[in-house]
């Protein structure tokens, strides 16, 4: 099967995206070296910056093969002839609404315009696919005569589009049942997401006997957007045991890329990529999730390159509480725990809704006769990793971070992440100022603090 990604168009509809050429450069580059197989450019005709962006991405050395998209009007097949693409990807409204509403044209005018501009790209050495746009809303009989007449006239690919997102996954791959039926060419998928099913309703079509999924990143396009890549991809590896060759674990580093050049940010519950993908909070699950994380893991965070994360606040059991300060290196006896868990518990009401390392260890301090801060050595140390907003610029907030005296040094970091900071601190409560200061600051849209505790065992000071 085959994997097409549409980032670039589709996705640069979504009100509000327009990428630079750089942003389309590097979209393009690491969509490449994940494993998709087609990208879709742009529609070369819509503006000069589109135009320019498909001309210098498919001059590139790119493995994928390339798309322009193109209306059933040999003016925009022209002027994909005129860019090196290996693809143009004719699209033309079939149902009702389209012909009556938008193209104003009749049944048979349609047809004659598939026929026309079909046999006029591949006349013109082009792979052609055809979409028939809004299959899902054609009446079926006559969207059969339009894949038939597109195939006759040497289409490679048809795409069955759920333009509008009503397909349900049962009537979508009945669909593509029908029309695999009926053509001998590779079927594609494009599945809008308005009633929420693109992903079920592209992963039903792909069991139905679908070739190719359309996906764009982070699930970017018109309106609600169409499938995204990265629950496609790890549905198909891990659930359809589909074979392949993807770098699973640039995901998270795309879902960035195309977040800060889009401005667009996922929701923390998104599968695979958002925050909380991996984040595991009431003490029942962490509790057994800690003996084996399959209990409440369905996908591996290793698989993506993205790490557990047991959220500590009033849910938390004495399990996740006592993992988290074993890992700091303190072990406190039955009472204790009970005690550090109860003021975890307890602090709700004075607002707190989650205890970073620093907090935990604050509360141990003063329950544990530890004396933190003899035990901790004159220096305390943490690694900071920020992630910035998209209209914030990484130089300027390198610097404002780099300004503090704590700060020992600071990265600019390509990838998942914009900034790693190294801090040094001579007490804990100094360096938890600062990193709620950090968290403050309106550049910064993230942050995942480790804590060092350098030299920790006592006597080793
Ligand atoms: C569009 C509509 C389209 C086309 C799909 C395609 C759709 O934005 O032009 O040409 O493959 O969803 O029908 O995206
Ligand atoms: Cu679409």
């Amino acid at each position: 099967m085959q994997l097409l990604d549409t980032t670039l168009r589709e996705g640069e509809q979504t009100p509000g995206v327009s990428f630079s050429i750089e942003e389309k450069k590097e979209i393009a580059r690491k969509l490449d070296e994940f494993g998709v197989d087609i990208i879709e450019l742009g529609h070369p005709v819509v503006s000069g910056d589109i135009e320019k962006a498909c001309r210098v991405i498919s001059g590139g050395d790119l493995k994928a093969e390339t798309m322009a998209h193109s209306r059933a009007l040999k003016e925009d097949i022209d002027m994909a002839s005129d860019i090196d693409v290996d693809w143009v990807g004719i699209f033309l409204g079939t149902s009702q609404l389209s012909l009556e509403h938008k193209l104003h044209i009749d049944r048979t005018g349609a047809l004659e315009k598939i026929r026309e501009s079909v046999s006029y790209a591949k006349d013109r050495d082009f792979k052609v696919r055809f979409t028939p746009e809004d299959a899902t809303r054609t009446d079926p009989g006559y969207l059969e005569e339009a894949i038939v007449t597109a195939t006759e006239a040497g289409a490679d690919r048809i795409s069955i589009a759920d333009t509008v997102g009503t397909a349900t996954p049962f009537s979508y791959g009945k669909l593509i049942e029908d029309v695999i039926r009926r053509i001998d060419i590779p079927v594609h998928t494009h599945c809008h997401n308005d009633y929420g099913m693109a992903v079920a309703n592209s992963l039903s079509g792909f069991g139905s006997g679908a070739y190719l999924i359309d996906v764009t990143v982070n699930g970017l396009g018109e309106r609600t957007g169409i499938a995204p890549l990265a629950p496609v991809v790890v549905a198909l590896s891990r659930l359809y045991d589909v074979d392949n060759d993807w770098n699973l674990d640039m995901l998270p580093e795309i879902s960035r890329t195309v977040e800060k050049a889009s401005g667009l940010f996922n929701s923390e519950t998104e599968p695979i990529v958002g925050e909380h993908a991996f984040a595991h909070k009431s003490g029942l699950h962490t509790k057994a999730v800690l003996e084996n994380p399959e209990t409440y893991e369905a996908i591996p965070p290793e698989i993506v390159q993205k790490h557990r994360e047991i959220i500590i606040d009033k849910y938390t059991g004495k399990a996740a509480v006592k993992d988290r300060l074993t890992e700091m290196g303190v072990e406190p006896d039955e009472d204790q725990l009970r005690e550090i868990v109860s003021r975890v518990k307890g602090s709700e009401a004075g607002g707190k809704t989650r205890f970073t390392d620093i907090d935990l260890l604050e509360i141990a301090d003063d329950i544990l006769d530890l004396d933190i801060k003899s035990r901790i050595p004159a220096q305390v140390e943490a690694l900071i990793s920020f992630s910035l907003n998209s209209s914030s610029y990484t130089t300027r907030a390198t610097r404002k971070i780099a300004s503090f005296e704590e700060v020992a040094t600071v990265f600019e970091l390509t990838g998942d992440k914009d900034i790693q900071a190294h801090l040094e601190s001579s007490s804990v409560q100094q360096l938890n100022d600062l990193i709620e200061e950090f968290r403050n600051m309106d550049e910064v849209q993230t942050t995942e603090t480790s804590l060092i505790l350098k030299g920790y065992e006592e006597g080793e000071n």
